[in-house]
């Protein structure tokens, strides 16, 4: 008790009086873009926790992942390090080994410092182990091994086996009289095994594409073969429910001493399954739907909290790992039946792009106390902010808090400061670089189809330089690169200095 008492107000009172944050609870939804949301003008989703969010928080408008992808951004969210300086940030297979080494700051690493218990649960994609998992015995490196207290995670994405969930270092519900394997070969290692190419009968949910046809769980088929570990497979309709019984239980048990949570959604990434509840929900399909399912899982969460008397003491960020995409693989009717929804807002390009559509995404902030209510910041934001951020306002020193490219921007999170950064760095697939500076976006010349054919979007990929000023064209539609060259030149160097750095 007399412990608890000292950390609180150590934690409350730093040595300025300023009043700090307690607890802290990042929502990290997979693939949600900026339009997504009723609070950012989309009207066909009824997403009612989340505007109600933001009516009592902060809205952000320039808040971007460090990447359009999960596995980049995800890395730069715990880490605070721009995705493109560590090779092995990149989409990652199921088996991947983890990309978070021993010796790098991670924000939950920062904030045992001041005494907090940390949790991750949800989607994880950053690796696990150090390759050639034996997924049938203890595995190691976890989250557990790079800050986390407890973890309960899906290991990459819903597409992708194993389809189980991993508690702590174990498979869960695993029976070992029937061991589970993973294989990303290209052909099915497991020949007994039907797969969507063999048996496209059994894919009942959707036909999926020939990338997302190869162990079929549930009806459906992912990405990469799989043997076994039948009773540990997670069931799609009910694993928001899962996620957020765990997510509940930690914040249960951890309500004696400052925590943070990052509770990782797995909406609305392919295959959008969601629970019996919300089938129909949208008129948009299963997309629409599942953002329904997700809005009321955040609303879940927010009442918890508030049964649990932490409503005041806790700061919860809701955002997104990069942009929106309609067809990701799976015959879900996400295109046919999106309407006048535009996933991606005003913004050009989605998911995997590097267009502005692929890495700003919504974020909400609410924090009773701490940061105004009702408001829209416009202050320019990177997740790789976050870690730094966060410690700041546990009342952990920057310099105690410093990571290699976030920065301390508490007070944007708090509405002090209403600018932000000067500049910040995003990536489209394969690391490819873009440049925000102020207004400006500064896209380096990026061989490639200027369009994913299979995905019907655009990647934004030009062999010349593209240049654009948000504050006249927030769409991109007019390429200024041959009308400013010095600014060009200026915008490239400056990117150049940062990958240098
Ligand atoms: C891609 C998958 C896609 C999705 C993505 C990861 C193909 C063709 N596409 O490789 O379905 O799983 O990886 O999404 O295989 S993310 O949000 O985790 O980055
Ligand atoms: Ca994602």
């Amino acid at each position: 008790m007399l412990l608890r008492s000292v950390l609180r107000r150590a934690i409350l009172l730093s040595e300025t009086n300023t009043v700090m944050a307690k607890n802290f609870v990042i929502i990290y939804a997979d693939d949600l873009g900026f339009g997504d949301l009723a609070c950012y003008g989309a009207s066909g989703i009824p997403t009612p926790n989340l505007d109600r969010m933001a009516a009592e928080g902060l809205r952000f408008t320039n808040s971007y992942a460090t990447a359009a992808t999960c596995t980049p951004s995800r890395y730069s969210l715990l880490t605070g390090s721009y995705p493109w300086r560590n090779p092995g940030a990149k989409i990652l297979a199921g088996d991947a080994p983890m990309i978070i080494t021993e010796d790098e700051p991670t924000l939950p690493r920062i904030l045992a410092r001041a005494g907090y218990r940390s949790a991750v649960v949800g989607k994880w994609h950053i690796g696990l182990g150090e390759g050639a998992i034996d997924w049938n015995a203890d595995i190691r490196p976890t989250p557990l091994d790079v800050g986390f207290d407890e973890s309960f995670i899906m290991a990459a994405t819903n597409d992708r086996v194993p389809c189980v969930y991993v508690d702590g270092r174990r498979v869960a519900n695993l029976d070992p009289s029937d061991p589970l394997e993973v294989r990303y070969a290209k052909e099915n290692p497991f020949s007994e095994v039907p797969t969507g190419r063999t048996h496209p009968e059994l894919l009942t949910t959707w036909h999926s594409d020939s990338q997302h046809w190869d162990a079929i769980v549930n009806g459906v088929g992912r990405i990469g073969f799989c043997r076994g570990g039948k009773s540990a497979q997670w069931d799609d309709e009910t694993m928001a429910e899962v996620f957020l019984e765990r997510a509940k239980g930690f914040i249960s048990r951890s309500k004696e001493q400052p925590f943070f949570l990052y509770y990782a959604l797995h909406q609305p990434h392919v295959p959008r399954i969601p629970s019996p509840r919300f089938r129909g929900a949208t008129a948009l399909g299963p997309r629409g739907d599942v953002i329904a399912e997700l809005d009321w899982c955040v609303g879940q969460l927010l009442e918890h909290l508030r049964a649990e008397g932490l409503d005041e003491d806790t700061l919860v960020i809701f955002s997104s790992d990069n942009g929106p995409i309609l067809d990701d693989g799976y015959a879900d009717q996400a295109r046919e039946l999106c309407g006048c929804h535009r996933p991606s807002g005003p913004l050009r390009g989605g998911k995997y792009s590097v267009f502005d559509g692929g890495a700003r995404v919504p974020m909400i902030l609410r924090a009773p106390g701490l940061a105004p209510a009702g408001q829209e910041s416009a202050a320019l934001f990177s997740h790789a902010d976050l870690p730094t951020s966060l410690a700041v306002l546990a009342g952990i020193a920057p310099e105690q808090a410093a990571c290699v490219d976030g920065v301390d921007m508490s007070a944007v999170l708090t509405g002090q400061d209403e600018v932000g950064r000067e500049s910040l760095v995003t990536e489209g697939i394969g690391a490819r670089t873009v440049l925000r500076h102020g207004t400006w976006i500064y896209i380096p010349p990026h061989p490639g189809p200027a369009r994913f054919a299979d995905k019907d979007t655009e990647s934004g990929f030009s062999p010349e330089p593209q240049l654009y000023d948000l504050t006249t064209d927030i769409g991109q539609r007019e390429n200024l690169a041959s009308y400013c060259p010095a600014r060009v030149q200026s915008l490239a160097e400056e990117l150049a200095a940062i990958q240098a750095d």
